[in-house]
């Protein structure tokens, strides 16, 4: 591996924003002079291998982590969008090697079919650190951390409020006719949230009508929805996999005649989702159209910036690193939702949020 001073611009940052907290000066952004004065050398190299731009949430994390990854904070980040594919991102994974980076970071499609090419940057003596998704290898140190969410857990948390909601409003299981509209088969995300939500919809005794591909992108969410209806007249609760979809879902619902919202009683059909990080999902949520999101937080770039600092400093990283999320709801009649006996907390959205 190429030799580079530790950190060098990042140390002086910490040092002198040290010097400034201890002067009792209030908060204010760090002056590291121009940007000339930061030699190429001193530099840590980050390449990124993102999957795509498929949704609102995709979006937000990678603004997240090109925030983080500055010339200013000491970094040179090489950024590559995979479009969705995993044969681009092996391909990145390759030419960051060949270009001799100081870390690969890679928030991978897929879980599976990494082995070799994660081999590859681990004989080439660069760590790998995954972000958001896993991965799923036969030798876990093939790559140093990862840091993302518990999509299982997400999922089952948004089944818990929803079987909370259900009892509240004297609900009977057997009147709900969910639809699953799933993510990238093969995705954490996908694989976590189907399993959450397949695992708690069989303990509630709910009639499962479907599961439908939507791809994490509204466009794809708009077509598993009119298949949905088209086959499944009677389903009167739909479990959108992400924000993208549930807003390509409520199109199609409601250029069809329907209303969607909670009182599914009354012939509305109930919009669950996850993310949240997105103002039309919000507005969504305010306007009662989607009556709870499962938070999943895309902010990972300070997080993956934080393990390089730990890792530059000769510290080790834990190996998982999980996010603590909650719930967006329209919403104060649940007010937390218990898991493996943690609080989670719901958060109401209202107009006045937005
Ligand atoms: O929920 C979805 C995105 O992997 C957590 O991917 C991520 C998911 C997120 O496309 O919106």
């Amino acid at each position: 591996m190429k030799k580079r001073p530790v950190l060098k611009p990042l140390l002086t940052v910490m040092i002198m924003s040290l010097c400034y907290l201890s002067a009792g000066c209030s908060a204010r952004p760090i002056d590291t002079g121009p940007e000339s004065d930061i030699k190429e050398d001193d530099l840590v190299v980050v390449g990124f291998s993102q999957v795509g731009s498929e949704s609102y949430w995709r979006n937000v994390n990678t603004e997240s982590m090109k925030s983080v990854f500055t010339r200013e904070n000491g970094y040179r980040l090489i950024f590559e969008d995979a479009q969705q594919k995993q044969t681009n991102q092996i391909t990145a994974i390759r030419s960051f090697i060949q270009r001799e980076v100081d870390y690969i970071v890679l928030a991978p499609v897929v879980e599976t079919g990494w082995d070799t090419v994660l081999s590859e940057a681990k004989e080439a003596g660069i760590p790998v650190i995954i972000v958001d998704r896993k991965v799923d290898v036969s030798d876990d140190s093939l790559f140093t951390c990862w840091v993302g969410s518990d999509f299982e857990l997400e999922g089952k948390l948004v089944c818990m409020w929803m079987s909370k909601f259900f009892n509240l409003k004297g609900i009977d299981p057997n009147e709900i006719h969910i639809a699953d509209i799933q993510g990238t088969l093969g995705s954490s995300a996908q694989i976590g949230r189907t399993k959450g939500f397949d695992d708690m919809a069989s303990l509630y005794g709910w009639n499962v009508a479907a599961h439908e591909e939507g791809e994490f992108t509204k466009s794809k969410g708009k077509e598993a929805m009119s298949e949905i209806l088209k086959k499944h007249g009677n389903v009167n609760v739909v479990y959108c996999e992400n924000d993208s979809e549930a807003l390509g879902a409520i199109e199609v619902l409601e250029a069809s005649g329907r209303k969607c919202g909670s009182d599914i009683l009354k012939g509305e059909t109930m919009i669950v989702s996850f993310d949240g990080f997105n103002e039309d999902a919000r507005a969504a949520v305010a306007a009662g159209k989607i009556s709870c999101i499962g938070e999943c937080n895309p902010m990972h770039g300070p997080r993956v910036e934080s393990i390089i600092r730990k890792l530059e400093a000769g510290e080790k990283a834990e190996k998982y690193q999980y996010v603590t999320e909650g719930i967006f709801s329209d919403t104060d009649l649940i007010p937390t939702v218990m898991i493996s006996g943690q609080e989670r907390s719901v958060t109401v959205i209202t107009e006045r949020d937005l």
